[in-house]
């Protein structure tokens, strides 16, 4: 029997301006399963023991408060945050909690927690680069945790896993390969995402690429062909959703008939366009001429 006890690594989540999505999304976790995940080695020899987080823990007011503040002056911790950081006004817009009737924002919880921390992920867009949060005209000035790094000078390691939601093995996957093959190892991409799930355009792997390719496209929800008439952002979209599937590989967005709306990105809402309206300017990798003739004949 193996007797060995597993390295504990302390987990802190604080959530932004958000949804809940990112965390009802990766709490669904699956490969690992969430069971795992909280209470079980995430992978052999390493367990996450998740001592701060606003949807499963029981604690609350002083008793969750005091733990970040005592986490914050010890090391070897992950921070995952969820959700933009609104900086305007001193980032009153979102407050984390509240200890001896002492209001802390998350901008105040990020600049304390970041600094010490072993590694920080950014779950979600919104915490990646503002997402929907921050989205024109942005009164709250969401920002995303990699610019509040920037201004603030700070340099712990920053992974960001994007996605309106994140897929739940986006973020436990890169744990696992943290953990498994050393920070130093994972492969970032221009925007600090793991070149293990985002290092393909979703173009790529789309069952519906050979439309693409022939210029059949959809014209409205449910005709055969590609989706890209409808706004589908699959063609600048950076994600292995087409492969991973969602929801225990049922299906994904494609999939079901619907276009990807490109949530991965950086620019993503304003500038990847509105959900349903086609692209444009876009640059046609591949049998441009072709798509661009027979699109006349086709539409
Ligand atoms: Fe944003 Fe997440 Fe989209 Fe929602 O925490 S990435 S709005 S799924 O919840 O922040």
């Amino acid at each position: 029997m193996n007797t060995k006890k597993s390295t504990v690594i302390p987990v802190i989540n604080i959530q932004g301006q958000n949804c809940t999505g990112c965390a009802t999304s990766t709490l669904c976790s699956e490969y690992p399963s969430i069971k795992n995940v909280l209470l079980q080695d995430i992978i052999p020899g390493f367990k996450l023991e998740f001592i701060f987080h606003p949807n499963i823990m029981t604690a609350s007011g002083n008793l969750a408060m005091e733990i970040l503040e005592n986490t914050a002056k010890e090391k070897g911790y992950v921070l995952i945050i969820d959700g933009a950081i609104p900086t305007n006004d001193n980032g009153i817009y979102c407050i984390t909690g509240e200890k001896d009737g002492r209001k802390s924002t998350i901008l105040e919880e990020t600049l304390k927690l970041a600094p010490n921390a072993l590694l920080v992920i950014a779950l979600g867009t919104c915490a990646a680069f503002g997402g929907i949060a921050a989205g024109n005209p942005n009164p709250t000035g969401a920002q995303g945790v990699g610019d509040i790094f920037l201004t603030n000078k700070i340099k712990t390691p920053l992974i960001n896993v994007p996605g309106c939601p994140p897929h739940p093995d986006w973020l436990f996957g890169t744990i696992e390969e943290v953990l498994t093959k050393g920070l130093e190892n994972i492969q970032l991409d221009d925007f600090r995402r793991p070149k293990t799930y985002y290092g393909k355009l979703i173009h790529e792997n789309c069952p519906n690429r050979a439309y693409f390719d022939e210029g059949k496209f959809a014209r409205k929800l449910g005709d055969e062909g590609c989706l890209y008439e409808l706004g589908c952002k699959g063609s600048i979209t950076y994600a292995d959703c087409p492969k991973r599937q969602w929801n225990g590989r049922t299906n994904w967005v494609i999939g079901s008939g619907a276009p990807c709306n490109g949530c991965t990105s950086p620019e993503y809402p304003d500038f990847v366009g509105d959900f349903y309206e086609r692209i444009i300017d876009l640059e046609v990798p591949a049998n441009e001429k072709k798509v661009k003739i027979q699109k006349k004949i086709i539409i």
